[in-house]
């Protein structure tokens, strides 16, 4: 017998940006999710004290400690929440399954997919609930953009063009930081918001079978904080291009970048298929534009689907249609489902096998922009 749980308690460990997005998740699940298990904010764990106890009082978590190692040992705590640099999510992934913790872990799941592996299989071993936070595919508009294609509303899919493009590092006097050192994040752009558009994508078309792409970093040196007159490397990639092929015939085209003037945070892509198109923009996130070339002539072109009707997934949750939603509430569809999986034993994609095919991708693409020729993607059974 299934026993459901009705509580899930949280310990988070990191709480930055990312800490703060999750937060307002599992705070909004009872409110806009009443049905699915509740979660507790129980306890924070980062290594400043006095950060973490004001980020423990700000966002709202009873307790707080300064070494993950102990939010581990806890036994009132059911799930472990990673939110912080990549060098240390399997360390802290790998930990908490072992102690029969469920997991949810920030992207891209580790720092190569090595360690992705021992990830997966820690967590597969253990039998934990495990997610990999990719909260874009958890937009209305982009599951919507799902079922059209699984419908077949597009039929053969020929083509994807997504792009992630940002421009928070184009002043050369931003100084270096975890995200800019390969030991601590993997790789630059690609990791961090090509790991978002290689999840888009995969989630919407399907396993990509090779990839060739290119990578630069146009600002080599940056100044170190607070140490006046002194600089740091940057050995990682301040943009990523790439190109794939998909198992199912699509072809891909793929720009990751921190270096697109005016572009704060472009998300977006495009699918074409043998019936019509999608596109979208999470700039406009709630808008899926859709060509069908059904439609009588004269009535040809893109209509703009605000998804935000009773039909859409994760809509009704919200308000009446029209009533737009945001950023944050792809956060709160992820944790509900997260909840909704906890609860009931059962498994919720993107999960680790999601976490480790996408930074197989990641390796094949700085390995083909190292040996400048395609190389293949391999494929796991899941
Ligand atoms: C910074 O580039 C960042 O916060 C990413 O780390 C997130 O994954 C992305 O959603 C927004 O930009």
């Amino acid at each position: 017998m299934v026993i459901v749980l009705k509580e899930i308690r949280v310990g988070l460990v990191g709480y930055k940006f990312m800490g703060k997005a999750h937060s307002l998740g599992y705070r909004n699940v009872p409110f806009f999710f009443p049905d699915r298990a509740r979660p507790v904010l129980k306890a924070i764990a980062g290594r400043n004290e006095e950060g973490v106890r004001k980020a423990a009082k700000e966002l709202g978590f009873e307790s707080y400690e300064t070494d993950w190692r102990e939010l581990i040992k806890r036994d009132d705590i059911d799930l472990i929440d990673i939110v912080t640099p990549n060098h240390s999510h399997a360390e802290i992934a790998i930990a908490a399954a072992e102690a029969g913790k469920h997991v949810i872990c920030e992207k891209p799941l580790a720092l190569n997919a090595e360690e992705a592996e021992r990830m997966l299989a820690a967590a597969e071993k253990n039998g934990v609930v495990h997610m990999i936070s990719h909260n874009y595919r958890f937009a209305p508009a982009v599951q919507y953009a799902k079922k059209l294609i699984e419908e077949g509303r597009l039929g053969k899919i020929y083509h994807v063009r997504a792009t992630y493009l940002q421009d928070w590092l184009m002043d050369p006097d931003f100084p270096i930081a975890w995200r800019l050192k390969k030991e601590i994040t993997g790789s630059g752009a690609l990791g961090d918001i090509g790991a978002h558009i290689i999840d888009l994508t995969r989630f919407l078309v399907g396993e990509m079978t090779e990839v060739v792409g290119a990578m630069e970093t146009f600002i080599k040196e940056r100044p170190i904080e607070n140490e006046p007159g002194k600089t740091g490397v940057v050995d990682v990639d301040d943009a990523a291009s790439f190109i794939a092929r998909f198992e199912n015939g699509a072809m891909g085209v793929f720009e990751a970048t921190r270096f697109a003037a005016g572009s704060r945070n472009r998300n977006c892509f495009e699918i074409n298929g043998e019936y019509g198109s999608i596109k979208w923009d999470l700039e406009n996130m709630n808008n899926l534009h859709v060509y069908l070339s059904e439609d009588d002539e004269g009535l040809q072109g893109f209509r703009v689907i605000n998804c935000t009707e009773e039909v859409h997934p994760f809509a009704d949750a919200y308000w009446p249609a029209g009533h737009i939603i945001g950023y944050e509430h792809t956060f709160v569809n992820l944790i509900s489902e997260l909840m909704e999986a906890i609860s009931k034993k059962k498994s919720q994609k993107p999960d680790f096998f999601d976490g480790l095919q996408n930074q197989l991708i990641l390796d094949a693409i700085e390995q083909s922009a190292i040996d400048k020729k395609w190389v293949s993607i391999p494929q796991r059974a899941n």
